[in-house]
């Protein structure tokens, strides 16, 4: 079919680009305006790119899930949030040096999506990595050694907090480098598909990767091949100090999928239930054969960048403004609201996590360091590759 031509819109400046559309649209191709149906976003989810402007974390009225899919959502984010204030404490104390990026205010996104997947599906991430293994299952213990370089760590306390490993939970890392782990994602659903397990690859990206090379050339490769592959960019408005608005032109950052015509959407991801369902929305495509999905969690971490960083680029209000919008809190006030547990019950399991934190500390504390003649294992597959010399 012949392209419409159609005259080039008006250049944007920075500070109009929102407000620019040509005053007259013309007919064709790209006369679609954001008023008409949008031919990349599923309609179930129409109403979800309404509401994601201004995110809020609700108590249904109705439940749209069991008493014990709400309490273990509940216990999952209490143990990633527990464990990751331990975690900044002792990182104070400098018991844990190096890097150490903290999820705490994003856990909706990943307790969401472990309910919305199988066992059998696989996760990757960046180097904010703690809370997806401890929500698949990974030891707290593992976890907590790794955080101190300890030999009984989960990557044998080679990796430290950003590469964070559990092929036992088909946890895949733990990636340091901004958006390296985004191909690698369409690499395991790749290979998922070449094998034919049914399974998925689920690929978690913060909002700076989303402007690296790798990100487009992963997505055409994963939509030409129809790769089982959820894409999923946590969209937490900052990648270090630097806004989304100062880096992006595409600030509605689902919208990127469009130009792969990958099925893409926002989600609310203050709220775990959203997250469940857009989750299982791109699985059911995914198993089908459908191909890719990318979905942008609106999000926020309360804690700056990383340790280090006192996050002056933000205002108090902006941060309290999501906190009175927890995941956590939410799901604690739908628990209750519904009968589903009382506060006894909820403060058991409170009980039960500060326990599991305090004895992670306990074992990484006296857990060895590893020995020297590990430090060229586990390097190259190749246990005598050139490079490595006596
Ligand atoms: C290729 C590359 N460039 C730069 C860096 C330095 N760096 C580390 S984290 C980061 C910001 C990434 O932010 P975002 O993707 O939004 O993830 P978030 O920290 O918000 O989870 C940058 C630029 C890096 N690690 N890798
Ligand atoms: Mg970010």
């Amino acid at each position: 079919m012949a392209e419409t031509k159609v005259k080039a819109a008006p250049k944007a400046s920075n500070s109009t680009k929102k407000s620019s559309a040509p005053k007259a649209a013309p007919k064709g191709k790209a006369a679609a305006t954001a008023k008409q149906p949008d031919p990349v976003l599923p309609a179930a989810n129409a109403e979800a790119k309404a509401a994601t402007g201004a995110p809020k974390a609700t108590t249904p009225t109705k439940l749209e899930f069991s008493k014990e899919t709400y309490l273990a959502w509940y216990e999952q984010m209490q143990l990633m949030r527990k464990f990751e204030e331990k975690a900044g404490q002792l990182y104070g104390q400098q018991k844990i040096k190096g890097f150490c990026h903290l999820y705490i205010g994003q856990e909706a996104c990943v307790a969401g999506a472990v309910s919305a997947l199988t066992k059998d599906d696989k996760w990757i991430t960046a180097y904010r990595d703690h809370a997806h293994p401890l929500a698949l299952g990974t030891s707290p213990n593992a976890i907590m050694a790794e955080l101190f370089a300890k030999a009984t760590g989960c990557s044998k306390g080679k990796g430290g907090s950003m590469h964070i490993f559990d092929k036992e939970v088909n946890f895949m890392g733990g990636h340091g480098i901004v958006g390296a782990q985004v191909p690698m994602g369409a690499g395991i659903a790749f290979a998922e598909k070449y094998n034919k397990t049914g399974n998925l690859c689920i690929a978690y990206m913060g909002d700076g990767a989303v402007r690296q090379g790798a990100l487009h050339e992963a997505f055409n490769m994963a939509m030409l091949w129809k790769l089982p592959v959820i894409f999923v960019v946590e969209n937490n408005g900052y990648a270090m100090g630097t806004s989304v608005q100062r880096t992006s032109n595409v600030t509605e950052l689902y919208h990127i999928g469009r130009g792969y015509d990958m099925p893409s959407e926002p989600v609310n991801a203050m709220n775990v239930e959203d997250v469940h369902n857009a989750v299982a929305r791109a699985a059911e495509r995914a198993r089908a054969g459908e191909g890719p999905t990318f979905l942008e969690f609106k999000t926020y971490r309360y804690k700056g960048h990383s340790m280090s960083d006192p996050a002056k680029y933000r205002t108090k209000e902006e941060l309290e403004d999501y906190r009175s919008r927890d995941s956590i809190e939410a799901v604690r006030h739908t628990i209750l609201t519904h009968n589903l547990a009382t506060e006894e019950d909820l403060a058991a399991i409170d009980e039960k996590i500060k326990a599991q934190v305090q004895e992670s500390v306990e074992f990484a504390e006296s857990s060895p360091y590893p020995t020297a003649d590990e430090l060229f294992k586990d390097v190259y597959v190749q246990q005598d590759y050139p490079y490595i010399r006596d």
